[in-house]
């Protein structure tokens, strides 16, 4: 620790959880020297005595001494619990830095709040960055995906160190690039959060077919171990097939079998959900993700309502193994739909905010060091580098064909599973989005006909021009004033 200290770290990390001191060794790792500091201060000092022993990482026992220890132009990275602590810091911070200085906020920040941020810190000189860091505490120690956005002029000074840290995909691109302005890099990064639910969600319903068709856990595992060899080659598929083949020390038995089937969720997924729906973009495959995790969680009722309430047995298939290959393009089918909701969303909420967002890097940096990474992002770096205007993954020849291909045996496994009272929600809101995605005439205009008449909300005729709205009297009593105010 060090109150005279010289102007000589790259970088201060407020913060010394799993991610900022893994992501400080990172840095220390590729030469910067990094400046410390915590709330609490003595993790700092049990940080520089353990972990950071040996490396250009300096500690920093109070605020004043951490921005006294910075080069200029100044940065400071915050990974702390987001939320109230991300402002006290930033409010703590702000009468010690000079204009051109940089906030960096790397926590799982609302997007919203990054814009608020970042024209807060502006209009006193100062430049904010709000970044999404995917990839756990491995990936913030050994290179994460990087996802920054906020004031663009800060940029060229955080660039050589955020690139330096991040993984590294096809020989050395690296997993990070600058995303748009204000909250961009946290809308991309909580839109990857989304993705990343929706395809835990339908590796999940994978699995449940699978043990409902009588594989035991490790031969799920050896499916799933497999199938990481294919066009599902990915991160979520790889720790899937190691996590069944685990046996559970105390009882001997596959661990996933002993682990309570209740799970959590911090929000993100909830996030961009909303988002989805502020947006009006159709991302039911990341939202039914979300119920299924909130459904799990109500397990004493769902304990309680299986005494009361019955459905049809799983008949296991006559033939497992084309059963399984069902599931496995059911699976591969869905995954590309709920990408294809993914960034859809991102596209319009884009529009919404006035930002230029390149699909085609976003998936490059998803590429490698985040949850989903996977080998088909780079197929959608190439749909959209061939299209940068693509309206939707799905009409890219690529995806199209592949859905083409899969589309029949994902019907199957959807039907299997709804005959066999298996409850397939990401799945079957997939194949429903495809569906309408894919259909020229949706059955709306009743929806159209149903508003006019109880609300006069008007419709458009598929005989005139899209913009001229007509009323109907439906009834004879209602008069031929059409609503302007009410809506439903
Ligand atoms: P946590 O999210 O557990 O936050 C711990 C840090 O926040 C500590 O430094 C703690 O200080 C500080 N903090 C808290 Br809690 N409340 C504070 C307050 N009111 N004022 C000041 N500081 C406060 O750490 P993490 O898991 O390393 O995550 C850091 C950020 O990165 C979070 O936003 C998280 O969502 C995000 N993230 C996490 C992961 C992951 O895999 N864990 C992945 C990607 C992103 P103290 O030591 O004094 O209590």
């Amino acid at each position: 620790m060090t109150s005279d200290a010289a102007a000589q770290a790259d970088i201060g990390v407020i913060g010394l959880a799993v991610m900022g001191e893994n992501l400080i060794l990172n840095m220390a790792s590729r030469g910067f020297t990094v400046a410390a500091f915590n709330r609490t201060v003595s993790k700092v000092t049990a940080f520089t005595g353990g972990r950071a022993v040996g490396r250009t990482i300096v500690g920093a026992g109070s605020l004043e001494d951490l921005v006294a220890l910075l080069k200029p132009p100044r940065r400071v990275m915050l990974m702390v619990k987001a939320g109230a602590a991300v402002d006290e810091f930033i409010t703590l911070l702000t009468p010690l830095l000079a204009p051109g200085d940089i906030i960096i906020d790397g926590g799982n920040s609302h997007p919203a709040d990054s814009t608020r941020r970042t024209r807060a810190l502006a209009e006193q000189g100062l430049l904010f960055i709000g970044t999404g860091v995917s990839g756990g505490e491995e990936g913030a120690l050994t290179g994460p995906s990087i996802m920054p956005g906020g004031n663009v002029q800060a940029w060229p000074a955080v660039q050589p160190i955020f690139q330096a840290i991040a993984a590294k995909v096809d020989g050395g691109a690296p997993c990070c690039e600058w995303v748009g302005p204000e909250g961009a890099g946290h809308f991309v990064k909580m839109v990857h959060n989304g993705i990343e639910y929706a395809d835990m969600q339908m590796i999940a319903e994978s699995y449940q077919l699978l043990r409902a068709a009588g594989l035991s856990a490790p031969e799920a595992g050896a499916v799933f171990a497999r199938w990481n060899e294919g066009e599902l080659h990915s991160y979520l598929i790889e720790i899937t097939a190691d996590i069944l083949s685990k046996v559970d020390d105390v009882t001997g038995q596959p661990l996933v079998d002993v682990i309570l089937d209740a799970a959590g969720q911090k929000g993100t997924g909830k996030w961009t959900s909303v988002a989805a729906l502020d947006a009006g973009s159709p991302a039911a495959t990341i939202t039914e993700a979300v119920y299924a995790r909130a459904m799990s969680a109500l397990k004493a009722e769902r304990v309680a309502a299986s005494a009361v309430l019955s459905g049809p047995a799983f008949a296991a298939p006559a033939d497992r193994e084309a059963f399984v290959e069902q599931v496995r393009q059911a699976l591969y089918a869905s995954k590309i739909a709920a990408y294809a909701q993914g960034f859809q969303l991102l596209h319009l909420s884009a529009q919404d905010a006035g930002w230029t967002l390149d699909y085609g890097q976003i998936a490059q940096m998803w590429r490698g060091g985040c949850i989903i990474r996977a080998a088909f992002l780079d197929r959608i770096k190439d749909a959209y580098d061939a299209q940068p205007a693509l309206a939707n993954l799905l009409i890219a020849p690529y995806f199209r064909d592949a859905v083409h291909g899969a589309q029949g045996a994902w019907r199957e496994t959807v039907a299997a599973a709804v005959r066999g009272g298996v409850p397939v929600p990401a799945f079957s809101s997939a194949l429903a989005y495809f569906d309408a995605y894919r259909s020229a005439a949706l059955p709306a205009n009743l929806l159209q006909a149903q508003r006019d008449y109880f609300g006069a909300h008007t419709y458009e005729r598929t005989d005139r021009p899209r913009g001229e709205f007509f009323h109907t009297n439906w009834t004879g009593r209602g008069g031929n004033t059409a609503s302007t105010t009410y809506t439903a």
